[in-house]
């Protein structure tokens, strides 16, 4: 392993390093989720989710853009499992969508939303790459939510079934077991902020649907680990914030948020407990009486790796009250916060560059952020689970030369070794995306695929960062 650093994450500022080699057992891949790729909304019996309901709902998502279609990618499976071999993918990172398997949420097992997945997985595993699974990944069946969906304590244990389902359906086969993709997002944005289905802006009901999403990953774990058989790791990916304080206020900014956006998941899932902070700092939001005696224990299952999306930096400090408030925390505001107990903190205007979606490019970001992890959870395996940019892509002769695409994976990898060499145990790094697809709110206007998608036509189309990408993962060695 050669490494281009004066001292474990000291090297040349840029991040612009090549020719540094991963570990042989390190994973490249690729990560989709299925609500923003599958289409076929309607078919085989899958029910509707939150987000079917919330991309119909007018003004909601850009241009009014659904899932209905996407990415096709549910009648184009095979042409899209050779796209990825030749990309060289070690491991992809798909999500079920439950509604497939339960179209209402509970009951008996939808076969063809299974079979689906069986082909999913066998073609996987047919072409060399090995299948990482996430339970889920946004799409609610809408029937739980007409039922008080995350706020309500009755679909966490619902997720606990559906996990047994899946786990029964294909635990001989896949490996890896990520119960949720980022909590916070469905939590938060969903209930909080109003940006994400179901777009309720209530700060207890976000604070409710934290635990009950911590409680529903428990019960999963433990409802996989009776029915899987095929030498399972399990996992949860949380997209935690890499927090940067500004000015004298700026340490008891970052503590607020690192309480809200990092240990509201850190805290039970890893060490059995809400923060007191936490606590303390949402009393006036809500007296976390959802919490019921033994939910700790449940949540606090021992998991195998911690899957880590990063994307770029927040900086923060504590709001005068007089000037106006800086707001620039990366996400859509459509009224309500995804910050209860906190919305005295201020998010500032980053230096750039900036990404499409006006998110900064800071790579010693995602190295602090592992650094960080590594110092509280040392005995901690890691995951990058998703890192990748939006940028605009042109089409010139039939290519996309997406050279912002490729400097930004560069700079980003170079932080993931950077890391293994500061004592880091990160075990691979997947790419969001492996094609152009729905970006939730923003529709199919932010592109973040080493694969560009035509939604026209849907024809496939790998783009530099895709051959560059290819190279990488045929050597786990960072091109020149
Ligand atoms: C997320 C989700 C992905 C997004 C991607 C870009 O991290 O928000 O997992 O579904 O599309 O991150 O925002």
């Amino acid at each position: 392993m050669t490494d281009s650093t004066t001292a474990a994450g000291q090297g040349n500022p840029d991040y612009r390093d090549g020719g540094l080699v991963f570990p042989p057992a390190f994973t490249f891949g690729s990560a989709t989720a299925s609500y923003q790729i599958e289409g076929a909304f309607d078919e085989d019996g899958r029910g509707p989710s939150i987000w079917d309901t919330f991309s119909k709902t007018p003004g909601k998502v850009f241009n009014g853009d659904t899932g209905d279609v996407a990415d096709d990618h549910y009648h184009r499976l095979d042409e899209d499992l050779d796209l990825m071999a030749s990309l060289n993918l070690q491991a992809y990172r798909f999500s079920i969508a439950w509604p497939r398997i339960q179209p209402t949420g509970r009951g008996p097992a939808n076969q063809a939303g299974l079979d689906f997945y069986g082909r999913l997985i066998d073609g996987l595993l047919a072409r060399g790459i090995t299948p990482v699974a996430t339970l889920y990944h946004w799409d609610l069946p809408q029937a739980l939510e007409d039922e008080g969906g995350w706020m309500s304590r009755a679909t966490a244990e619902a997720f606990g079934e559906y996990a047994r389902i899946v786990g029964e359906a294909f635990g001989d086969r896949v490996h890896t077991w990520t119960t949720l993709n980022e909590p916070w997002c469905s939590a938060y944005l969903g209930y909080g902020s109003g940006a994400h289905a179901p777009g309720k802006m209530s700060p207890e009901g976000a604070l409710a649907a934290v635990h009950h999403l911590n409680l529903a990953h428990g019960l999963a774990v433990l409802a996989l680990r009776e029915v899987v058989t095929n030498d399972p790791e399990f996992s949860i990916t949380l997209n935690l914030h890499s927090i940067r304080g500004h000015g004298p206020t700026g340490a008891e900014a970052a503590r607020r948020i690192d309480a809200l956006a990092n240990r509201a998941f850190t805290g039970p899932l890893l060490k059995g407990a809400y923060p007191d902070d936490l606590l303390e700092d949402t009393k006036q939001v809500t007296d976390w009486s959802f919490v019921e005696p033994g939910d700790l224990a449940i949540i606090h299952q021992p998991i195998d790796v911690l899957g880590v999306n990063y994307y770029s930096t927040v900086t923060v400090s504590i709001w005068d009250g007089v000037s106006p408030r800086a707001n620039a925390d990366g996400h859509q505001n459509v009224g309500g916060s995804p910050w209860p107990g906190s919305d005295i903190v201020e998010f500032h205007v980053q230096p750039g560059p900036y990404t499409e979606m006006g998110w900064n490019i800071d790579p010693s970001g995602l190295f602090d952020l592992l650094v960080q992890l590594r110092d509280e959870f040392p005995e901690q395996p890691l995951m990058i689970t998703e890192n990748g940019a939006a940028f605009a892509d042109t089409v010139t002769d039939g290519a996309v030369h997406d050279v912002e695409r490729v400097d930004y994976l560069r700079r980003h990898i170079t932080a993931a070794h950077r890391a293994i060499d500061a004592g880091v145990d990160l075990r691979g790094y997947f790419v969001w995306s492996l094609m152009d697809n729905f970006e939730w709110g923003y529709g199919y206007s932010k592109r973040f695929g080493i694969v560009r998608v035509d939604y026209d036509t849907l024809e496939r189309t790998p783009k530099d960062s895709a051959l560059w990408y290819a190279e990488l993962a045929a050597s786990n060695t960072i091109p020149a």
